[in-house]
């Protein structure tokens, strides 16, 4: 293979290292090129190696596997002092204690209550208020045209109503989301220096930390009112896990369903063929948002877990102290798993709800059924007002953010028809 972005391969290791480009400037090369190099890949992170896991078989077991562990501390580059805060992603790693970064029993004390305020049948108590949030946004989809009529789905639509959803969930009021939604965005681009990426964490933990101490002092009908409050008889989350747990939620669920939905829209206008389907009430909307969850994932690769002993896999072995990441887009393109046509976008196919998008065992997404929710009402919501949506450029001209770990589109300009 020549390739660019592939460095020889060491005797005997696969197809080699796949460096990760912080420009994604060929995501599909990049998917391609991570499936070609093994079950289990070597990939450079901006100078830093770790190994990847690129199929649904071998992820499952990984993910499941107890040796795996999201303490930062059991990695081996971080304790020789090898990586440091100076490393642009260490913000997806580093991220202060909450559910996303602890395991075992810890994990299920943080996590429960949050997973119980997602659940399909809590849900759809918000349901309302989602649908509302869904047509303020479509009025102003309507109002923000421009004189040639273009419009961006992104900035109007995809970007504030997941941030309006995740707010209202856990409380934070509608004059920060500006401002939450500014500081995400630089979070995630790897255009941001690395300094102001570090001031822009600093900031963010006073505005939880400040937000927490207010709901504290004047609980709420929220999930971070819940979260602060003891279980009976249970102990209770300190204000650095309430903040840890909070911080993850408005990130995850801001970010990655604004990939969900714009995904989705893009795949429908780029075949035709299967919009026409959906719009016939031939093939419902779950398909669609199924199949794009496997086909184009909304979080390309997650940071990282570290191996606690060696782990084997196939005929490689990630050592004690290596870090392993998990590259969903990959394994939703896993042939072994979806067939020889993996690539092809395709509503009916039959293993469209058998992709592993949201992760699997105790990390499992717990936002998972609340994006199901949200795809499942903005996207019949906006081809129901707008027939005739259509991109306002050729589908090649849309560019993808320069951000590693998230599948994110600069804008998504189109025309309401
Ligand atoms: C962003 C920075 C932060 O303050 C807290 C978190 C924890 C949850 C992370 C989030 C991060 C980045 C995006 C993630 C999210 C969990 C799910 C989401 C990784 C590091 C996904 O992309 C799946």
């Amino acid at each position: 293979m020549n390739c660019p972005h592939t460095a020889a391969a060491p005797a005997g290791r696969g197809a080699g290292t796949v460096v990760i480009d912080p420009m994604v400037q060929d995501l599909d090369g990049e998917t391609a090129r991570l499936r070609d190099a093994g079950v289990l890949a070597r990939i450079d992170l901006l100078g830093v190696p770790a190994w990847t896991v690129t199929r649904h078989a071998e992820a499952r077991r990984l993910l499941l596997d107890a040796r795996l562990v999201k303490d930062i501390d059991a990695w081996d580059l971080w304790r020789s002092g090898a990586v440091t805060h100076a490393w642009p992603l260490i913000g997806m790693i580093d991220a202060g204690r909450s559910m996303f970064t602890v395991d075992g029993a810890e994990h299920r004390r943080l996590r429960t209550k949050t997973s119980q305020a997602l659940t399909p049948r809590r849900l759809e108590a918000i349901r309302p208020e989602i649908e509302k949030f869904t047509q303020e946004l479509l009025d102003a989809l309507d109002a923000a045209q421009g004189d040639d009529g273009v419009v961006d789905l992104k900035a109007v639509f995809a970007q504030p109503l997941p941030m309006r959803v995740v707010g209202m969930l856990m409380g934070v009021d509608e004059s920060r989301h500006a401002m939450l939604t500014r500081q995400y965005k630089a979070f995630f681009s790897m255009l941001t220096p690395q300094d102001e990426r570090l001031a822009l964490l600093a900031e963010l933990d006073v505005f939880y930390t400040d937000l927490v101490r207010e709901k504290t002092a004047r609980p709420t009908d929220d999930l971070t009112s819940a979260l602060i409050l003891a279980e009976e008889g249970g102990e209770p989350l300190t204000e650095e896990e309430v903040v840890g747990n909070l911080k993850a939620m408005v990130a995850a669920g801001h970010e990655t369903t604004i990939g969900l939905v714009l995904n989705a829209v893009r795949a429908l206008l780029a075949h035709p063929d299967q919009l026409r389907k959906v719009l016939a009430g031939e093939v419902g909307w779950d398909a669609v948002i199924e199949e794009t969850l496997r086909w184009d994932t909304p979080t390309t690769h997650l940071l990282m877990r570290f191996a606690t002993e060696d782990i084997t896999v196939g005929d490689e072995v990630i050592r004690k102290g290596e870090g392993l990441v998990v590259s969903y887009r990959a394994i939703g393109r896993d042939i072994e798993q979806h067939g020889a046509d993996a690539d092809a976008f395709d509503i009916t196919r039959p293993t469209r709800n058998r992709h592993m998008t949201f992760g699997h065992g105790p990390h499992i997404c717990p936002g998972a059924a609340l994006s199901r929710v949200e795809a499942g009402i903005a996207l019949p919501a906006l081809f129901t007002r707008f027939p005739g949506l259509r991109l306002a450029v050729p589908d090649e001209e849309i560019t993808r953010l320069p951000v590693m770990t998230q599948n994110d589109m600069t804008a998504f300009p189109v025309l309401l028809g």
